[in-house]
């Protein structure tokens, strides 16, 4: 495939933020987000934007053929597109992005090991540990793929084959992340639980204020809210306490 112009400028423009030049990706002049409904990660940028009152795109990407991704290389989501077509992907990245272009209110990567150290235990353990709960049984498995009916542009073939097919996979990657961990998923996940909160320094990772680390591991938790195992998160006091602050200050 010859590459376009849009694609050698892009990667031209490719800078030491690890952004790309995409303009025409921004939609309604506003900062993008390309998702899914359910992804733990995208619910990290939500909340950040949400916390700063700033309004967003939204844009639902279809899971198994990705289709609104083709713009770009990128093969997961979230890809966030800034107002200027500044686009990147990884959540924690994107975090740091989003605030030193907001109010720069936490610390950036490398300045602060603690708050380095939870944002990584949201992808590397918080994250495997909810999806080893929520994709335990096929049925759960299924009710979590369940929100692709809601999606108005997905066709019917699309939906059906996201909630069966994608909900027999996920299954199956719930299984694999299960096998990381010496408890049983929901046992694994209350102790996972109780590891995030000795991290809390007050209110939130960040202290008087959230940081970095409380957006990160907040989003992984919202993801699961209305699915199977968010009961452990409510029995759990400390961390729901937190989670509803979270809420609060996100709005998401
Ligand atoms: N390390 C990435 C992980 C992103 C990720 O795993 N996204 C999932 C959705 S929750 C995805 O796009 N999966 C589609 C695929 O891998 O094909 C981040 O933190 O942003």
């Amino acid at each position: 495939m010859t590459p376009t112009e849009a694609d050698i400028e892009a990667v031209v423009e490719a800078d030491e933020n690890g952004t790309r030049l995409y303009p025409e990706q921004v939609v309604d002049g506003l900062p993008t987000i390309y998702s899914f409904q359910s992804c733990p990660f995208c619910f990290k940028i939500r909340a950040l934007l949400g916390s700063r009152g700033i309004a967003y795109a939204d844009v639902e990407v279809e899971p198994m053929k990705k289709a609104e991704l083709k713009w770009g290389d990128w093969n997961q989501v979230p890809v966030y597109v800034d107002i200027d077509g500044n686009a990147m992907d990884e959540s924690n990245d994107i975090l740091h992005y989003i605030d030193s272009n907001n109010g720069n209110l936490f610390p950036r990567a490398g300045h602060d090991p603690e708050q380095d150290r939870w944002m990584e235990f949201s992808n590397k353990v918080l994250g495997k540990s909810i999806v080893a709960v929520i994709y335990r049984t096929f049925g759960s498995s299924f009710r979590a793929l369940e929100y692709v009916n809601g999606i108005e542009n997905f066709s019917r073939k699309d939906k059906l084959v996201n909630k069966y097919l994608g909900g027999f996979v996920m299954k199956m990657v719930g299984r694999s992340r299960a096998k990381m961990f010496d408890q049983p998923p929901r046992e694994n996940l209350k102790t996972q639980l109780d590891t995030m909160s000795s991290g809390f320094k007050g209110d939130f990772f960040g202290g008087e204020n959230p940081n970095g680390a409380d957006f990160a591991n907040y989003g992984i938790l919202r993801s699961m809210q209305g699915l199977e195992g968010f009961d452990i998160l409510e029995a759990h006091p400390e961390a729901f306490g937190w989670y509803n602050r979270m809420q609060l200050v996100s709005g998401v």
